[in-house]
């Protein structure tokens, strides 16, 4: 059979990707952990044509590996080694269908990126609050399939609370499609929720309805340096009280990432705070036409400092001010990206158990890791830290990296032990399959299974990923 003939049928000519230089960087993951081949690279533009696709390879067997922006930080958009595998690069497939003020809603294509969702969003005066440091380039399909999180889930949720309703292509290539605006419809199971956080093993997404929000109209922003963790987490409760919950973002950073960031990116500039071990950048937020959160802010923080939980901070006074903050707080990935390699745990707990985590967490990577330096930061609000340990300057590559899988063991089993979970808001991809089958419940896990049996009988759909290929 001519393959490539064939997928020409099926997805026309320019659905075929045939330029090797620009196959390449879509067969690497964005952290450089796999690379893989792939037996063609196809860029579908239609929901029809996605269909045509998948009856096709299941009928043949042949494993379909997604891939929407390829920011994900767990390999899932990478196919494996064997050649075999073929790649469906959604990014094509990227028209907004409808935006629906009127129903706080609007429909996208699984392609468009997350920012082009936000500015859809904003031209009609309304908010689509998901926001991640690669929005310029993950998509929504992505978005979708890992339930993405980031820095507005304190106020408005993850991904499956963002989403109305999916349309998408089963293994066998039927299609099936909930894009209607309704907040109420208690009928059957929700597909739309079991494709949210699939990572491509259940269908390819290609459309989806999205909840939207009033716009922010007034925004208040602050740096804020803290004494503790713990101080931190006590003054979440005081923000959120103080503000009537218009608390929209509180993310932690150690002194240390900002040190990184000032060192690598050049457009930021140190907010010059007294010098502290912690800081958060604070933001509330708000759709009223009152105005003064400024006001709010100020009066929350200096009563933080009176009290001891917080020793100084800066409100911003305009946008080039708040951007900065925000840069600080973005920046820190690429920063830590540029000072070299780092052993990662998304790691969320109960959020009043942070502080215990970061104590037993430190001296776990300083015993297990002693090459390293420790740069746990992220979505205090959330109970969710990237406790990343980045590799020392002249220490030894191979034996920093050798320290992964045992710090790996003692960081999980010490989360697991406080109720949390090893995976946040990044998925299992191939990273973590391992992982999953240690910490998830042997009936959840074999539930999982029987849906993957039951929707994909030849598992055909992003085989190996999010769980072991049978
Ligand atoms: P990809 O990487 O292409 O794919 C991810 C998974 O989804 C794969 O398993 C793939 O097979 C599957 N998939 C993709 N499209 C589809 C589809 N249409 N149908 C079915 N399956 C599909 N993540 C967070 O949660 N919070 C953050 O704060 C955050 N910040 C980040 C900052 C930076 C700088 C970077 C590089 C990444 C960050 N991420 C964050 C991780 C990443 O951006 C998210 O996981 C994002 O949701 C991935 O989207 P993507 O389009 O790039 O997906
Ligand atoms: C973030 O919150 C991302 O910035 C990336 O989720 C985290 O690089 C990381 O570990
Ligand atoms: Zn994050």
């Amino acid at each position: 059979m001519d393959v490539t003939a064939r997928l020409r049928e099926l997805v026309g000519s320019d659905g075929l990707l045939a330029d090797a230089s620009l196959i390449e960087p879509l067969l690497a993951d964005y952290r450089g952990l796999y690379r893989g081949r792939a037996l063609a690279v196809v860029q579908p533009d239609s929901t029809a044509a996605v269909s045509r696709l998948l009856a096709w390879c299941n009928e043949q067997r042949i494993g379909v590996v997604p891939q929407g922006g390829n920011t994900g930080y767990c390999g899932g958009a990478t196919p494996d080694a064997s050649g075999t595998q073929l790649l469906v690069s959604l990014r094509r497939l990227n028209r907004l269908r409808s935006v629906d003020a009127a129903n706080f809603s609007l429909v996208a294509e699984a392609g468009c990126t997350l920012a082009s969702v936000q500015a859809a969003a904003a031209t009609v005066d309304r908010l689509f609050p998901l926001s991640l440091g690669s929005e310029g380039s993950c998509q929504i399909g992505g978005n979708l399939a890992t339930n993405a999180g980031g820095t507005a889930v304190l106020r408005y949720g993850m991904m499956r609370e963002l989403t109305l309703g999916i349309e998408a292509v089963l293994a066998d290539g039927s299609v099936v499609s909930s894009l209607s605006p309704l907040r109420k419809d208690n009928t059957g199971y929700n597909l739309s929720q079991l494709l949210v956080g699939s990572e491509g093993t259940l269908g390819i997404i290609t459309a989806a309805c999205l909840k939207l929000f009033p716009a922010s109209r007034h925004i208040a922003t602050a740096w804020v340096a803290v004494p503790s963790p713990a101080a931190a987490v006590t003054l979440l409760e005081h923000l959120r009280s103080a503000s009537a919950d218009r608390l929209s973002t509180l993310e932690l950073l150690p002194g240390i990432a900002v040190e990184l960031v000032l060192q690598h990116v050049e457009a930021a500039r140190d907010p010059g705070l007294a010098p502290s071990p912690w800081y958060l950048l604070v933001e509330l937020s708000s759709s009223g036409t009152g105005g003064g959160l400024d006001a709010t802010l100020q009066a929350a923080l200096a009563s933080a400092v009176e009290s001891g939980l917080a020793t100084d901070a800066a409100i911003a006074h305009n946008e080039s001010q708040r951007e900065n903050f925000w840069r600080l707080r973005e920046s820190v990935p690429e920063a830590q990206r540029r000072a070299g390699h780092s052993l990662k745990h998304d790691i969320s707990v109960p959020v009043a158990s942070l502080p215990e985590f970061i104590v037993q967490g430190s001296a776990l990577a300083a015993q297990l890791a002693p090459e390293g330096y420790l740069v746990a930061y992220g979505h205090l609000g959330d109970g969710n830290l990237h406790f990343n340990i980045n590799q020392r300057a002249g220490s030894d590559s191979a034996t920093f990296r050798g320290r992964e899988a045992p710090l790996r063991r003692a960081v999980h089993d010490l989360v697991a032990g406080l109720g949390g979970s090893f995976s946040a808001e990044h998925g299992i991809g191939q990273l973590k399959v391992a992982e999953l089958e240690r910490y998830a419940q042997p009936a959840e896990l074999a539930a999982m299974r029987q849906i993957k049996q039951a929707l994909d009988p030849h598992g055909i759909l992003n085989p190996g990923k999010l769980l072991r290929s049978t």
